[in-house]
């Protein structure tokens, strides 16, 4: 039984590409949820991630960066960011300890003024900064910014530092309310996707240039096998042109076999069971301004 003060809601993670928000989803929830990687524009769509505490439920909403991009694809991860934002219960901006005081987002800030749920300012990558007071300019222009912020919160996603205090201020923020998943759900995205979004961690990590933005992932297979017991993932990678799925393959298949040396140890990792991972490389001419093709590559808006 849910005791009656249960709470629980949605919390949108949102702010310019790259300040760390999928790193904050993963260490908040307590699980890698979201890929990760030093490059902006990571994350391409709506991400949940929820953590379950004693007495609340927390789904975590992680976006894309609010960017400027104009091409389908881009507008497609806009979208979805902005959608992230209907119907939350509080909203976190993630902003980088690093920036300049006179630098401050104003145009983004703007756009959190209607909200009326608690808008809680995170500035992230604190452990970047020292000594410490040196923040303070920074958290005194976002008391002055145009957007009443219900809190300025100092935090670092990588080290930890102050997220157990974060995690609080958002379940004081949350109505009472029985929990909307089952308490061992840590996502609503399907396997299938966790896995394509592996794999796209690794093209990050491993590629260079425009390459890993020209990628898309797409699992054709994931089944369950006994004897061994294992778990059979069959997987394409798409790209734009002859030539980049000539860098992806690399000399003698070798960039391939890293990639999915890579995404195999995590997945394996994650699920516990040997994984068997196959991977290939296939051409899907400019496929980011391609209506149909986003769509088979799961870029829908769900909600
Ligand atoms: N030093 C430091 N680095 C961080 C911290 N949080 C995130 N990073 C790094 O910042 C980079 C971007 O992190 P992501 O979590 O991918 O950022 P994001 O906001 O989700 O980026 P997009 O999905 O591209 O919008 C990565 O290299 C992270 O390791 C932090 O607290 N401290
Ligand atoms: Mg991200």
């Amino acid at each position: 039984m849910t005791p009656p003060s249960f709470k629980s809601g949605f919390v949108a993670l949102v702010g310019r590409a790259n300040v760390g928000k999928s790193t904050l989803l993963n260490r908040l929830v307590g699980e890698k949820v979201a890929i990760v990687s030093p490059r902006p524009q990571t994350t391409r769509t709506r991400i949940t991630g929820i953590k379950h505490l004693p007495a609340a439920q927390i789904v975590f909403v992680d976006t894309p960066g609010i960017h400027q991009i104009s091409d389908p694809l881009g507008r497609l991860m806009a979208k979805a960011a902005e959608r992230a934002l209907e119907d939350v219960d509080v909203v976190c901006l993630i902003a980088e300890a690093t920036g300049r005081p006179d630098r401050i987002d104003d145009e983004l800030l703007e756009r959190l003024r209607p909200f009326r749920v608690p808008v809680y300012c995170c500035v992230n990558k604190v452990d970047l900064v020292s000594p410490k007071s040196r923040l303070l300019p920074l958290i005194q222009a976002y008391r002055d910014a145009r957007c009443r912020f219900s809190e300025i919160i100092p935090i670092s996603a990588t080290t930890g530092a102050n997220c157990d205090r974060l995690l609080e201020l958002i379940v004081t923020a949350l109505p009472e309310r029985p929990p909307y998943f089952p308490a061992d759900y840590l996502t609503d995205q399907p396997e299938t996707f966790f896995v394509a979004e592996t794999v796209r961690e690794k093209i990050f990590h491993l590629t260079r240039q425009e390459i890993p933005y020209a990628c898309a992932v797409r699992v054709q297979e994931l089944t369950e096998r006994r004897r061994p017991e294992c778990l059979y993932i069959r997987a394409s990678i798409f790209v734009e042109h002859a030539s980049q799925k000539g860098i992806i393959i690399g000399k003698g298949g070798g960039m391939l076999k890293r990639i999915g040396a890579m995404a195999r140890e995590d997945l394996q990792r994650f699920f516990g069971i040997k994984v068997y991972l196959e991977l290939r490389a296939e051409v899907r001419r400019n496929w980011r301004a391609d209506e149909k093709a986003l769509k088979e590559f799961g870029f829908l808006l769900t909600s």
